[in-house]
């Protein structure tokens, strides 16, 4: 039968200066998009969804892009089910402040925020890390070098589009070479012996599991550059802090957001011990940061 006229169903796996790699039932097809993309100044990225259009002759064309279910600009990721937010208990040590950003950003694009902790062999986390399990996150430790808890991590991932974030160093490297037996990637001892930084650009690249699913490997995904993942305006934070939801709307003035206000139900379950104390001044650190960002808008509209 001629695949002529055809088209194929597929995600894009990989997407470099106008060529894409989109994986359909059968295999990999190497594409090039419609133009009318590019008019229209979407660029197909990987986590796409795409319709294939195969005729002889001619490289296969990218027609069609499914609405995407929640989209990152830097790394350009389209569809995440889950973010896997990768801290090492020591070198570099776990950051409150840049978890509960990325946790937020995640949160408020629908995307599964999950949190990894490496060198649980080095130093002891896991007081930190109670303090995501307590607001039902769900967390993972992985020891990277005997390669303990990666078969659980696997089993949550699997089916399921996600992508390792974590700032250099924590182990995400490390972490793909144990999920993907076979695979070398960059770690920082190899980066070493060939005289490189750690920062070696990659393109972003979707790697398949067996049993489905597909996870990034997001070289330019650090935690540093937080800001870049997202803005969300100041009045929608409360609703990225998933153990705030049973207060939100318990307050006594309705417009409560939760800082100083007398009669704020949310301030009370952080006096009483119900709403962890470094979760809270994570959120009001993001309260006023938003807040500056909305009045150097508000100053460029006068
Ligand atoms: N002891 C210990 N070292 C680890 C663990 N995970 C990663 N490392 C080391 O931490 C360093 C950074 O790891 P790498 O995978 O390159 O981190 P990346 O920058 O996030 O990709 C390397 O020297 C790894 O061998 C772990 O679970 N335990
Ligand atoms: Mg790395
Ligand atoms: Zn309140």
């Amino acid at each position: 039968m001629s695949l002529n006229g055809k088209y194929l169903q597929g995600i894009i796996t990989k997407a470099v200066g106008g060529s894409y790699d989109v994986a359909v039932p059968d295999g990999v097809l190497s594409c090039n998009a419609r133009g009318i993309f590019r008019k229209n100044k979407i660029s197909p990225c990987a986590g796409d969804r795409v319709s294939v259009l195969l005729e002889e002759n001619a490289v296969p064309l990218i027609c069609d892009i499914e609405e995407r279910k929640n989209h990152i600009i830097r790394p350009p990721l389209s569809n995440l089910d889950c973010a896997l937010i990768v801290s090492s208990a020591v070198d570099p040590a776990p950051n409150p402040l840049v978890t509960d950003k990325l946790i937020s950003i995640f949160e408020s694009k629908e995307i599964e925020p999950v949190l990894v902790f490496t060198k649980q062999d080095i130093q002891d986390c896991r007081d930190f890390a109670d303090i995501y399990r307590n607001c039902n996150f769900r967390v993972f430790y992985i020891d990277n070098r005997t390669g303990d808890g990666t078969a659980e991590i696997k089993d949550y991932i699997s089916g399921k589009l996600s992508a390792l974030i974590g700032n250099s160093g924590v182990g995400k490297s490390s972490l793909m070479n144990n999920l993907f037996p076979g695979m070398t990637r960059e770690t920082a001892e190899i980066s070493k012996k060939l005289g490189r930084g750690r920062h070696t650009t990659r393109q972003v690249e979707l790697f398949a599991f067996d049993g489905g699913g597909y996870i990034a490997d997001t070289p330019g995904f650090s935690a540093v550059e937080v800001s870049k993942y997202g803005f969300i305006p100041k009045n929608e934070i409360q609703f990225s802090f998933r153990e705030f939801s049973e207060y939100i709307g318990k307050c006594r003035f309705r417009d409560c957001v939760h800082l100083k206000e007398s009669g704020c139900a949310v301030t009370e379950a952080v006096r009483s011990g119900i709403i962890n104390q470094s979760r809270y001044q994570s959120y009001a650190r993001l309260v006023e940061e938003a807040g500056k960002l909305n009045e150097w808008e508000f100053k460029d509209k006068q």
